[in-house]
């Protein structure tokens, strides 16, 4: 371990509250952090974990027009969904907030002050775009173009997804208003900029010279930054969602969204720790990492460095930026608009107690130094012939052959032989494998030498078998038996940064409360006459059934996308949808007020076991509280549905469905592409109302 530094301070990119957390996100940041910071809170470090939802920026204000909701309201939503996935998931944030926080633009608003009060910044008036209809100035995403660089379509006014260059709205070809498709106009406004130039020198000694560790990719963009020379940056933007300038007559601007965001690492500390913080943030002896993906690199290696240089106060700079590349899925790239994603949440309630299944894969397969791809089968296959067929194996087989001849005590070690001392003298190197790896950031490969502790045990029992020795040679038995366990004892401390939820099963078998990195590589972590629990498996076998349900669900996503496109051209032409079902045989006024429809709202929702559709409801109706079986599973998760106000044929007959009795059904719109919708109020009444 690196003794130079007292504590570590890692923090985890702050995701966007306008989406759900997905896969991407997860093996690009979320995944790697966590690993790395479990593993220093076992060797005994003194660590913080910080992260929260990023709550401004344009594409939080565009999500809410989409809605018709306000910005507020969005965030609401995502931030918890995103809050209780990571809890889920079992990353061990040891805070958790948002940027809408008091503190967060009490925290950002002074910072900026200080730099506005020592004269760090430049004002300057400019031309910018600017919406006649709408009254509104266009920065970043409220505008798209034709990409100066690669003349790819619907370029965004900051940046190009297609080529990924970064780019500012006046470079756009043929300019349009993401707020109502018309041409903007010029007109004069002023902001903030940060000097990045000045910077230069300081940032070229800094990086270039003083962190040559830095990963390829990181320190390559750094160095293409800095080799282009650096331009006087926007900190300031006209919207009416964000932190105020506070600055006399900035009336109608916000701090740019990337000025204000890694602010919020500090004020997430500050909430966390509102004594303690500043040795944190300012005193030498901490380690400051960020994690982060590819995208983010130019705002966490030189304008956030910046802006502390420029606050000055002894704000520490981060000794290292580990991000990793993208994740692919299925090929194709991720999009949270296209909803070609994997999200996380979606997950979580599609394969309960699988956590760890997903935390293997992703870092088994993590982009670290290059794009990688995620795929169902490989996913699958992973589960079934590593976890299930190695380590769930192996630990499986030596647990219960102990209580098969040892009634689960474990049994004292008689003479070793060549074989026993092998594995056992490997461990050490292992652990070492395992430390050089974390603490480089090499989660793949540390992984890879966990889970080769699994295979050489695995194999060690393959090759001694003592279930044939078991009737001649109990003393032999013991022996491989104690080996065994002892190599299970190190797999749970070995697994443990990276398998959480896998370890406190492993240990729970082994009657172990806890694990000590130190013990790592010791050859008696279960004495002989420990008593272990009872065998359980760690992992189950996933089934095709499983996988061709999720195929199937991207499958539909992607019709569903070119369906839309192509409905939008069908629209363009004719200006009616392109199918609709035909109307239904008439039917009596009579006969539709027989139909008791009314409001609800639902309390509770949970998956039904074994069923890829349904979701048990139960739901306030004003009457009384009941149960709805529905097939809604393909379009909301469970966790969506709770506290939504839903419309329902209260008084339809009651049925079993899946042997659970549904009382009534929900009222729901379907899609051309055969998606279904809820149908909702247009505002929250009482439950019970009646719809008629
Ligand atoms: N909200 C951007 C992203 O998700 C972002 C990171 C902020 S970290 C201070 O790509
Ligand atoms: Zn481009």
């Amino acid at each position: 371990m690196d003794s130079k530094f007292k504590r570590h301070l890692v923090t985890a990119a702050l995701p966007y509250a306008n989406g759900a957390v997905h896969i991407g996100h997860l093996a690009g940041v979320y995944v790697p952090a966590d690993i790395y910071c479990r593993y220093l809170r076992m060797r005994g470090q003194d660590v913080r974990f910080i992260c929260g939802s990023d709550e401004h920026g344009v594409p939080i204000t565009i999500k809410a027009r989409q809605n018709n909701c306000t910005p507020q309201e969005i965030v609401d939503k995502y931030h918890y969904i995103i809050k209780d996935s990571f809890e889920r998931l079992g990353i061990s944030f040891d805070i958790y907030s948002r940027t809408s926080s008091k503190i967060h633009h009490k925290t950002a608003s002074e910072f900026f002050k200080r730099l506005y009060d020592q004269g760090n910044f430049i004002e300057k008036e400019s031309e910018q775009y600017y919406d006649q209809e709408t009254g509104q100035f266009l920065a970043d995403r409220y505008i798209t173009g034709t990409c100066p660089k690669c003349s790819a379509e619907n370029a965004y006014g900051d940046q190009c997804e297609k080529c990924g260059s970064t780019l500012s709205p006046t470079e756009l070809i043929n300019p349009k208003s993401t707020l109502s498709g018309n041409t903007p106009v010029m007109k004069k406004t002023s902001h903030w900029y940060l000097p990045l130039d000045q910077y230069e020198p300081w940032l070229k000694k800094w990086i270039l010279e003083q962190h040559k560790e830095w990963k390829v990719n990181v320190y390559g963009q750094c160095k293409s930054w800095l080799d282009g020379g650096l331009q006087p940056r926007a900190v300031s933007r006209d919207l009416d969602w964000g932190v105020p300038v506070p600055v006399d007559g900035a009336q109608g601007k916000v701090l740019y969204v990337w000025f204000d965001a890694p602010i919020g690492y500090i004020s997430n500390t500050i909430e966390l720790m509102p004594e303690g913080w500043e040795k944190w943030w300012k005193s030498e002896d901490t380690k400051l990492v960020h994690f982060i993906g590819k995208d983010n690199i130019v705002f966490h290696c030189i304008v956030f460095p910046s802006m502390l240089k420029a606050y000055g106060d002894g704000f520490i700079l981060p000794e290292n930026v580990p991000a990793n590349e993208f994740l692919n899925l299925e090929g194709n790239k991720i999009s949270t608009s296209r909803n070609w994603a994997v999200w996380l949440h979606e997950y979580l309630d599609e394969f309960p107690g699988k956590e760890d299944v997903l935390r293997y894969v992703l870092c088994a397969n993590a982009p670290e130094t290059k794009d990688n791809d995620f795929t169902w089968k490989d996913f699958q296959t992973r589960n079934n012939s590593e976890l299930v067929g190695i380590f769930g194996n192996f630990v499986n087989r030596a647990v219960v052959l102990t209580h098969k001849y040892f009634g689960g005590v474990v049994p004292a070690t008689n003479q070793t032989e060549e074989t026993d001392n092998e594995i056992l003298n490997a461990i050490p190197s292992i652990r070492k494998n395992i430390e050089n790896n974390l603490e480089t950031y090499h989660f793949r490969e540390a992984l890879k030498e966990a889970m080769n502790l699994a295979r050489l045990g695995n194999k060690y029992l393959t090759e001694t078998e003592p279930w044939k020795l078991a009737k001649t040679d109990m003393d032999r038995v013991a022996t491989i038996l104690n080996v065994s366990l002892q190599i299970c004892a190190n797999l749970a401390i070995a697994f443990e940064p990276f398998l959480p939820h896998t370890t406190s099963k492993l240990k729970e078998i082994l009657n172990l409360d806890t694990t000590r990195w130190e013990e790592f590589g010791k050859k008696s972590i279960l004495e002989s006459g420990h008593k272990l629990n009872e065998a359980k498996l760690l992992f189950e076998k996933i089934e095709d059934s499983q996988i061709e349900f999720q195929i199937n669900k991207l499958n539909a996503t992607k019709e569903s996308n070119d369906a839309a496109g192509h409905a939008a051209n069908k629209t363009g032409d004719s200006g009616a949808p392109a199918t609709l079902a035909p109307q239904k045989e008439e039917c009596t006024f009579d006969q539709f007020m027989n139909m008791d429809i009314r409001t609800a709202t639902v309390l509770e929702a949970e998956r039904v076991p074994k069923t890829d559709k349904l979701l048990k409801l139960t739901i306030d109706t004003g009457l009384d509280i009941r149960t709805i079986v529905s097939g809604i599973a393909e379009y909301y998760s469970a966790q969506e549905m709770v506290g939504k106000q839903i419309c329902i044929l209260a008084n339809l007959a009651p049925r079993k469905i899946k042997g659970i009795e549904s009382k009534g059904m929900i009222l729901m719109a379907s899609e051309q592409n055969g998606k279904m919708k809820i149908v909702t109020p247009e505002e929250r009444l009482q439950n019970g109302a009646s719809i008629g």
